[in-house]
């Protein structure tokens, strides 16, 4: 019995692995944006890997606003939500959600829609070649806690999406390890309204096939933060996957 517990875990591992070594779309955070933006890619029939380097995934959600287990989320993207079965309550004029149902929710879409993700993965630096992206470095969670030194493997993509929220960790490491002419202004004190219409126009290809989307596209640009209303998230991971599958189709 043991023995076989353990041969029907290594069989899938290795079986999932050798099948990720290659995909369309590396997605660096499996936070709000990174969830939306595997979601709509994955929906489309592209080979999407959600990189997350904790044991769970839904990022800066969990916790609602102060611990308070709930999140707010305005009209305009509302729907992004309903899409994947989560309730609503109007307060004001937002809509407010439960913060465990929400991300528990967009990980069971993206899942079902076709996308991977693997947990307790950190992505520590890219495969940069002619000056272009071609997929990530990655390592154990793990192993960077214990802060072994072991060297990594990579996953090769068509694109990479740095989705890792208000550190751009991905981005800072193509600028700090790169001469590029890039430039992480980080993000500004909180203004929510401006914070979220901004993420938007931040939400794009800043070096060939490398996105940002989510909190890490406002860091990256010196947006605003906005604090726990979310749907600039939802609707830059949604617009981050248009762009891509604009390129890639
Ligand atoms: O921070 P996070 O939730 O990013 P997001 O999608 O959403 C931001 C909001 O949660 C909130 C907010 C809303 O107003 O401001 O903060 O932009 O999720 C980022 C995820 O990326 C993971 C991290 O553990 C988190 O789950 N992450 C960060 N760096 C790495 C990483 C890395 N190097 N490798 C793998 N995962």
């Amino acid at each position: 019995m043991e023995s076989k517990i353990s041969r029907g875990i290594i069989k899938k591992a290795m079986e999932m692995w050798l099948d990720n070594l290659e995909v369309d779309v590396a997605i660096v955070g499996a936070g709000p944006s990174g969830l939306t933006c595997a979601r709509y890619l994955a929906k489309e029939g592209l080979k999407v890997v959600v990189l997350e380097r904790h044991l769970f995934f839904g990022g800066g959600t969990w916790g609602g606003g102060m611990g308070f287990p709930y999140i707010t989320v305005e009209e305009e993207a509302k729907h992004l939500l309903e899409e994947v079965g989560v309730k609503l309550e109007k307060v004001d004029d937002l809509y407010v959600a439960d913060s465990v149902e929400v991300p528990a929710k967009l990980a069971t879409a993206a899942i079902d829609s076709g996308a991977k993700i693997l947990t307790g993965i950190v992505v520590e630096d890219l495969i940069l070649k002619n000056e272009e992206v071609r997929g990530v470095v990655i390592n154990t969670y793990a192993i960077e806690k214990a802060g072994l030194h072991v060297d990594p493997l990579a996953i090769e993509s068509k694109v990479v999406v740095d989705a890792t929220g208000h550190d751009a960790y991905v981005t800072n490491i193509l600028v700090k390890k790169n001469k590029v002419n890039l430039k992480v202004e980080g993000e500004r004190s909180m203004w929510a309204e401006r914070g979220e219409k901004e993420l938007l126009k931040y939400t794009k290809e800043i070096y060939p096939n490398f996105f940002v989307c989510g909190m890490a596209a406002n860091a990256v640009h010196g947006g605003y933060r906005m604090g726990a209303i979310f749907g600039g998230m939802y609707l830059s991971g949604k617009l981050c996957a248009e762009k891509i599958l604009k390129k890639l189709k």
